[in-house]
């Protein structure tokens, strides 16, 4: 470290880094500088509020000429940032992914800054808590409910480097199986295995690759996990269709929710602990099986339990992957009679209207393992399922794990893939597909994708045959669709038909590409799906380019 002091202020930098950090007395500030170009990439002078349970910061940025990526999860309407645009980091489970500006089922406090010249750098703000973030394009704030201002930054210059620096920080993506590059179909609402059968038999006699068939909570009993509905998905037909499906070298995957239904629960004296708690005991909350608790995957034995319970599941159905749900996490039960705890000082924007904290989820007073508070820890709830699920197929299988999470945060990408929720089958959604989709990337959750052809909504021939043809370049390709909805299967229509067997036969040609770019995300945190700029920094008319993106360095 030299530490050069000027009157009021001192100056810290490690030899090897091109940022350097400087505390300016009168007025208190801080600042942070790119030591080669004189840049500010970070200057409090604005606002700094350090208060229990409220913190605001502003920085100023240069008025013109930074280019902003990343923050999230929300749909957007370009990729790059806007001035005015706003962003409230709560995870939440809105039952629609199409709205703009709100925030949706995961949360990414991180951006990424591009310079005029190309120079990149990425700013982590490390707090698990609620806050509303709004660019005004000369400045960014921040307004969190809670914790510190655990900042990173990170110096680039190029902006594979960020990524790069920024996944050596919070987990380099897992290493998805080469199965999961293949093209996958899921329905919620296939009636049977019949309906499986004949799915994968549709797909077949169309000539189009289908690499595996998803079931959703339709397999279940009561939809409860780890049981299968006895008339619809008995064993002992769905078993023999996924021993066939193996034997055509075809994969299963099954959804879960972590809420468990309080009756298959473990008796009181084992489960200790293994759920969230509220005034003393296990909080219950509703979900699709009824009355339900919440799994503390904060607590180690939660995780045994986990596993156990995937490990039991699997020796009867060998699902290939598992897709997580729900982990919001997601509760129907209206608010409780609220407490001291279950609101803030400042109340965030969720859902875009300012709804209290615990709208649609366990309510915030809950308590995790050690007393955290569900307050301060709500934002991990889908990585620590994540994790939990991820280690226990590794157990169970001895093979890289193919794990699906809807909600996210900082590091999931080490875990899970991720999608981008309940889309709508509509124009403008193919379109802002590629902003969620790139933002995953800069995330590190580089296997990412959208429903292929729209989830809610009656697609159409031709929206579905348009979708295929940007799907089949997804990441991570899988058509999926809202049970009241038309049947939308790839084979359904001929000329979506052809332009599947079109677009996937390239995608499958590209395949050892894909899996090769897959070893470059898990190595250095490179997206698979990156934006044009990733390629050319210098070129700032790729800056603003949200309707292409490229497979890799090379493939537009
Ligand atoms: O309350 O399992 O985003 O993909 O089909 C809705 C049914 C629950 C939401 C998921 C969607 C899935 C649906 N789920």
């Amino acid at each position: 470290m030299s530490n050069a002091s000027l009157p009021g202020s001192s100056t810290m930098s490690s030899e090897s880094s091109d940022l350097t950090f400087t505390i300016h007395t009168a007025p208190f500030r801080f600042t942070v500088s790119r030591r080669s170009t004189g840049d500010v990439l970070l200057d409090t002078s604005a606002t700094l509020v350090f208060k229990n349970r409220y913190l605001e910061v502003t920085s100023a940025l240069p008025a013109k000429g930074a280019s902003l990526y990343g923050l999230g999860e929300q749909t957007k309407r370009t990729f790059r940032l806007q001035q005015n645009d706003t962003f409230t980091i709560w995870n939440e489970d809105l039952e629609r992914s199409d709205l703009l500006d709100i925030n949706l089922y995961s949360s990414h406090p991180f951006y990424m800054d591009v310079r005029p010249g190309g120079a990149a750098h990425g700013v982590l703000l490390l707090n698990t808590n609620g806050m509303d973030i709004k660019y005004g394009g000369s400045y960014i704030t921040y307004k969190v409910i809670g914790g510190v201002l655990d900042f990173y930054f990170f110096a680039g210059p190029s902006p594979l480097a960020v990524v790069d620096q920024y996944t050596q920080l919070i987990g380099r993506p897992a290493p998805m199986p080469y199965w999961s590059f293949g093209f996958h179909q899921c329905r919620y609402g296939y009636k049977n295995v019949a309906d499986l059968e004949g799915v994968v038999a549709g797909y077949a006699k169309a000539k189009i690759p289908l690499e595996s068939i998803w079931s959703d909570i339709d397999y279940m009993d009561g939809y409860q996990d780890f049981t299968l509905d006895p008339v619809n998905y008995p064993a002992k037909l769905l078993r023999p269709f996924v021993d066939r499906l193996h034997n055509s070298s075809q994969k299963y995957v099954v959804i879960i929710d972590p809420a468990i239904k309080k009756e298959a629960a473990p008796p009181q004296n084992e489960a200790v602990g293994l759920f969230l708690q509220r005034n003393g005991t296990n909080y219950v909350g509703r979900v699709w099986p009824g009355e339900v608790y919440y799994p503390d995957f904060m607590n180690p034995r939660t995780a045994e339990y986990w596993a156990r319970k995937i490990s039991e599941f699997r020796r009867t159905i060998p699902a290939d992957g598992l897709w997580c749900d729900m982990n919001e996490p997601s509760n129907f039960k209206a608010w409780e009679p609220l407490n001291e705890y279950d609101d803030s000082p400042y109340r965030i924007n969720n859902t875009g209207i300012h709804r209290n904290l615990n709208n649609k989820t366990v309510p915030v007073s809950a308590v995790h393992f050690n007393g955290v508070s569900e307050y301060d820890a709500h934002n991990l709830y889908g990585l620590l399922e994540s994790r939990a699920t991820h280690d226990a197929l590794l157990k169970d299988t001895a093979r890289r794990p193919f794990v699906l999470s809807r909600a996210t945060f900082v590091g999931s990408g080490r875990y899970t893939a991720h999608w981008t929720g309940d889309n709508a089958a509509r124009w403008d959604e193919l379109a802002h597909s590629i902003n969620t989709i790139l933002n995953s990337g800069l995330f590190g959750i580089p296997m990412m994708g959208a429903d292929i052809c729209g989830f809610n909504g009656n697609t159409t021939q031709e929206l579905c045959s348009r979708w295929i043809q940007l799907g089949a370049f997804y990441p991570f390709a899988r058509a999926h669709a809202e049970k009241t909805t038309v049947r939308r299967e790839l084979y359904v229509w001929e000329p979506t038909a052809q332009s599947a067997r079109k677009a996937l036969g390239m995608r499958y040609r590209m395949l050892p590409y894909i899996y090769t770019l897959m070893f470059e995300a898990h190595t250095t945190g490179a997206p698979i799906a990156r934006p044009l700029f990733f390629s050319y920094p210098q070129d700032a008319d790729t800056y603003g380019v949200d309707r292409q993106f490229l497979a890799g360095r090379g493939a537009l």
